[in-house]
């Protein structure tokens, strides 16, 4: 019986994994590093030092910094990135999405967030949707990033439900990875391909499939 569904916030929530690609893209321009939309999927749900370093290898510049060094690089990208963040508006919130929230409510489901963004409260704040959460969890607090479950597995802690209950959607294959570690249902947005790969129990082209009624039966037939 599902009690809970927990959501990835960048790229399920709303467009911040675009932001995240041109702040990323723009800081490794700086340092003569190029990668495209593709190479991008990669670093969708991991944490801001995991990206730099990806795209530092990818650049053949893995062992070219310091760690002062890469945490101003990290800094310049995420100034870049809060620059971008402001434009944010309620407009902003991807199809389906409010939809949604208001049927989990009306069905008296638990909601959580299991962001690996440092900046994922300010971006509810942005989206004026901060009071539909019961739970962020602050992703400073769990060990390990996704792919590994800590995230999620906080998130059902802190939302007194068992994992088993619960409902995990996202839009990578690192967050798939960790939903499915934890034990829940889980539910991927965007490229089947990479969704179907990375485990996912049902795929969807985009959030304005995001049906209540439908996740729910999906669930049921698992
Ligand atoms: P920040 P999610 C993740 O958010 C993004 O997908 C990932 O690209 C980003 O590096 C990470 O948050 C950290 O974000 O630099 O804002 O702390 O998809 O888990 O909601
Ligand atoms: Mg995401």
């Amino acid at each position: 019986m599902v009690k809970a569904v927990i959501f990835d916030l960048d790229g399920v929530i709303t467009d911040t994994a675009e932001l995240h690609f041109q702040a990323w893209k723009n800081l490794a321009n700086s340092i003569s590093i190029d990668f495209d939309h593709e190479f991008n999927e990669q670093l969708k749900g991991i944490s801001r030092m995991d990206s730099l370093n990806k795209i530092l290898n990818h650049g053949g510049a893995g062992n070219n910094y310091t760690g002062q060094e890469k945490i101003a690089l990290a800094t310049q990208k995420n100034d870049e990135y809060k620059s971008l963040l402001v434009n944010l508006k309620p407009e902003n919130i991807y199809p389906g999405i409010k939809e949604l929230l208001n049927a989990l409510k009306e069905d008296s489901m638990k909601i959580g967030v299991a962001s690996a963004s440092k900046n994922g409260p300010a971006i509810l704040n942005y989206l004026e949707i901060t009071h539909y959460f019961d739970t962020i969890v602050d992703p400073d607090s769990v060990q390990n990033g996704k792919p590994a479950p800590d995230i999620f597995l906080k998130a059902a802690d802190q939302l007194r439900v068992s994992p088993e209950e619960c409902i995990g959607i996202e839009d990578s294959e690192a967050g798939i990875e960790a939903i499915k570690k934890a034990g829940m249902f889980a539910v991927g947005v965007g490229t089947g391909e990479v969704m179907k790969k990375a485990g996912a129990n049902l795929v969807l082209v985009n959030t304005s499939e995001l049906v209540w009624s439908e996740l729910t039966s999906a669930v049921s037939i698992r």
